[in-house]
């Protein structure tokens, strides 16, 4: 990769930008909602569409010279209802958060209730944390994972919807392994009269290659994220039905945001094209396998791994049973020094602070661009379970990032 005009005038970020370049080369991206786009999609992200304001949406703009703009923006549209099968879609929203904010502004007022999942359970800061707007302005309730299992405890979830008597009801999440049932979230909705908003940012990519159940013509609503598992342009999405479709497009412009990010639109564009093939349906199918496989090789080293497997792109591990005096934070701090790249996460009945959790959260979405197979990725879970295990170890640190940068040089990337 080439930053020669960048270098011209600006030697810092030159260097920063290469820099980057390099460390995504020679480290493991593991960290569940990252990916590493394809050239293609970069090319379209850092277009002269740049420069381009188009508030409104194709063919009603409120600025001339919107025709590439128009075309392109119609092209992601159209290819995401084909990767999804949704009524109707909006491909404006400059983030996961954005798309739920979309959601949000379309259907409730501040004050409204908002039940979803606790964050250490697994949900999201955007489904109502008191840090977020989100748990400002609305009335937050809410459902748990069952601590024994791991899995969403789904009776308890409807018992918490007819006390609470909420207005939507969100599903989705950004750390929990296993699928979910979206009818019988959906049928709680019913029977309550709440809307149910199904944010599958993590996996997008999952429900587009159907190696995931969809949420799509299920739930009121579907927002997502466009550069995780999809590995498209990065932002936002939002479907739904032709009933919903006018609110949901005015919360997003103007109620929400101004002009759209038209060149990532142009990148959530090739994006979709490139998961219209049928190769993208075999790179899910793996993601789901190599995940499959560090759970189980985290298990045969006796980690914790939370539900005792994982259905989709994300392992996560608590650290208290098998090794009590380390944190997650520091879990990271060493494989992260080796060249293993994830986040220190909360867990289900956390005990530690959010700030430094229990657990650590293993993806496999950007290993698998890279070519990651399982046994490839079996080498990956041994080589974590080695490092945490020998966290303070220099000797076993140094032959780790011997293997991390060996496995970096069998599976290229942006060469
Ligand atoms: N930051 C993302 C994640 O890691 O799950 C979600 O926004």
């Amino acid at each position: 990769m080439d930053y020669r005009h960048v270098r011209e005038v600006d030697p810092a970020v030159a260097d920063a930008l290469e820099g980057e370049v390099d460390r995504q080369r020679n480290t493991l991206a593991m960290i569940a909602s990252e990916n590493h786009v394809s050239e293609a999609v970069l090319e379209a992200q850092s277009s002269v569409l740049t420069n381009k304001y188009a508030e409104g949406y194709p063919g009603k703009r409120y600025y001339a010279g919107c025709r590439y703009a128009d075309e392109i923006e119609r092209l992601a549209i159209e290819r995401a209802k084909e990767l999804w099968g949704a009524e109707h879609v909006n491909v404006q929203p400059h983030s996961g958060t954005q798309a739920n904010m979309g959601v949000y502004f379309a259907t409730i007022e501040p004050g409204d209730r908002i039940l979803s999942l606790d964050l250490t359970h697994g949900g999201h800061l955007s489904h109502g944390h008191p840090a977020n707007f989100t748990g400002k302005f609305y009335d937050v309730e809410q459902y748990y994972v069952d601590p024994e299992t791991g899995y969403i405890d789904y009776d308890a979830l409807e018992e918490t919807a007819r006390e609470f008597e909420p207005d939507v009801i969100v599903s989705g999440y950004s750390a929990y392994p296993r699928a979910v049932d979206w009818e019988r979230i959906q049928d709680v909705a019913d029977d309550v009269d709440a809307l149910h908003l199904a944010d599958i940012a993590h996996i997008t990519g999952l429900v587009a290659a159907d190696v995931h159940p969809s949420p799509v013509g299920v739930a009121d609503f579907v927002t997502g994220s466009t550069h995780k598992t999809i590995r498209a342009g990065r932002g936002g999405i939002i479907m739904t039905g032709e009933e919903y479709a006018d609110d949901v497009d005015k919360s997003v412009f103007p109620g929400g945001q101004g002009g759209p990010l038209m060149h990532n639109i142009a990148g959530k564009a090739v994006g979709f094209e490139e998961a219209l093939q049928p190769a993208f349906e075999e790179y899910a199918e793996q993601v789901v396998a190599n995940a499959k496989t560090l759970a189980e090789t985290f298990e045969s080293h006796g980690l914790s791994v939370v539900s005792g497997g994982t259905d989709t792109h994300l392992v996560l591990v608590d650290l208290r049973e098998s090794h009590p005096d380390l944190t997650g934070g520091e879990a990271e701090e060493a494989l992260d020094e080796v060249g293993v790249v994830l986040n220190a996460n909360t867990v289900p009945g956390e005990t530690r602070s959010a700030f430094n959790p229990s657990g650590i959260r293993a993806g496999t979405p950007g290993l698998t661009t890279r070519g990651f197979d399982e046994s490839a990725m079996e080498a990956v879970g041994d080589l974590i379970y080695r490092v945490v295990d020998n966290h303070d170890d220099d000797a076993v640190l140094e032959e780790a990032s011997e293997r991390v940068q060996a496995l970096c040089d069998e599976h290229t990337l942006y060469e």
